[in-house]
């Protein structure tokens, strides 16, 4: 007999130098990243936005569509869509990060989405938040976790599930927490969670619950997939690890010049520029961005531009730049408020999650 665990490996490193594999390819090729060019939008265009999808994209049909909330409350809800648009529309512009962005860059590679630092996107999410409706269904004093349950359904590691994630109780009642329905002014497309998903603001992606169907409030803790067993920071396969949560600090630099068609690497004409990128931390707001042109050997402050999307998004920032013909490597190493710092060794787990090593972008200036 043919079983789950027949098609669906456990997770696993790379060997020293095995190379990016077809099926870690198959991955990347359905969840695009953002170009990095388009770092110069404030609000990423939805196009342009990375995308991460566990599983298929669910046949959803968003006039039939019903939101439940259920579970330890005193009554549950059933809300369809024009219920939702009704209730209080709020929007934020919120940087989201796939917690696997950076992981192709570790060595070894942990096998999965290869993603190198694309994995982000800053839209503004519309919606109605989430506070309101839990404590019109009725929280009970020792609610515990609430757990978000998705249309999509696959099997992961042999697994069958739906793609579900819980939120501690306190972070789900934070007030910034929204039920969102549309994303840049439009309605959310397909790939994106059409026609309701979830919003955390400063959490990294696997939060995000896309084609959100029902909301469940738990007075024990959620053991499902995705939190039990995914998304955790582990050193090896026997650590118990610690959830992964809100999104470290991030710099990254605009590619400036053109660049090579294969390599990628940039190429600049001689003469002064303005090097710029985007900065942003899920734990507190940025408050420097330093800038190497070699490599990491010296750093130089950035100027942080004034904050244009409230503090769930991300942050200009910009430095003026008189290089010299020949290779240059450029990164930018962002801080927040809460004293944390991107590495300049790579923080190795074994799911490869929260690598916010600085990037390296090669560019060659040409002479004269
Ligand atoms: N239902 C569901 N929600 C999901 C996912 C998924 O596979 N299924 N992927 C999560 C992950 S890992 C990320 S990084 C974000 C990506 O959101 P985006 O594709 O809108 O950028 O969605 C999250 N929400
Ligand atoms: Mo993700």
């Amino acid at each position: 007999m043919t079983t789950v665990d027949d098609v669906s490996r456990p997770s696993r490193v790379a060997g020293p130098d095995e190379a990016i594999s077809a099926e870690e390819l198959q991955l990347a090729a359905r969840n695009h990243g953002i170009p990095l060019e388009a770092l110069r939008y404030d609000v990423t265009p939805a196009g342009l936005h990375y995308l991460l999808i566990h599983y298929d994209i669910p046949d959803v049909d968003p006039a039939g569509h019903v939101l439940t909330v259920d579970g330890a409350v005193g009554r549950s809800l059933r809300l369809d869509l024009a219920t939702l648009r009704g209730l209080p529309r709020v929007t934020h512009r919120v940087t989201l990060e796939c917690a696997g962005n950076g992981r192709a860059l570790l060595h070894p590679r942990p096998v999965s989405q290869p993603w190198l630092v694309e994995a982000v996107g800053n839209a503004e999410w519309t919606g109605t938040p989430l506070a309101p409706l839990l404590r019109e269904a009725g929280l009970p004093a020792n609610a515990v976790d609430v757990v978000f349950t998705g249309a999509d359904h696959g099997v992961e590691r042999g697994v069958e599930q739906d793609y579900q994630r819980s939120l501690p109780v306190a972070d789900a009642l934070r007030e910034e927490v929204l039920l969102a329905y549309e994303m840049n002014g439009a309605p959310l497309l397909p790939q994106h969670g059409a026609p309701l998903r979830l919003i955390v603001p400063g959490w990294y992606g696997m939060a995000h619950v896309k084609w959100l169907r029902d909301v469940r409030v738990l007075t024990e803790p959620f053991g499902g997939y995705q939190n039990a067993v995914a998304y955790r920071l582990r050193r090896d396969a026997d650590d118990p690890g610690v959830p992964v949560t809100r999104i470290e600090p991030r710099a990254l630099v605009r590619p400036p010049g053109f660049p090579d068609f294969m390599s990628r690497t940039r190429v600049l004409r001689p003469g002064p520029c303005t090097v710029d990128g985007r900065a942003w931390s899920g734990h507190a707001p940025v408050t420097a961005v330093e800038v190497t042109f070699d490599g990491g050997a010296t750093w130089v402050p950035a100027a942080l531009d004034e904050p244009t999307g409230g503090e769930w998004a991300w942050r200009r920032w910009h430095v003026e730049w008189r290089p010299e013909p020949g290779r240059h490597v450029l990164g930018a190493r962002a801080t927040d408020a809460s004293g944390r710092t991107q590495p300049v060794e790579q923080p190795w787990n074994r799911g490869g999650f929260a690598n916010n090593l600085v990037q390296r972008v090669e560019v060659v200036v040409l002479a004269d």
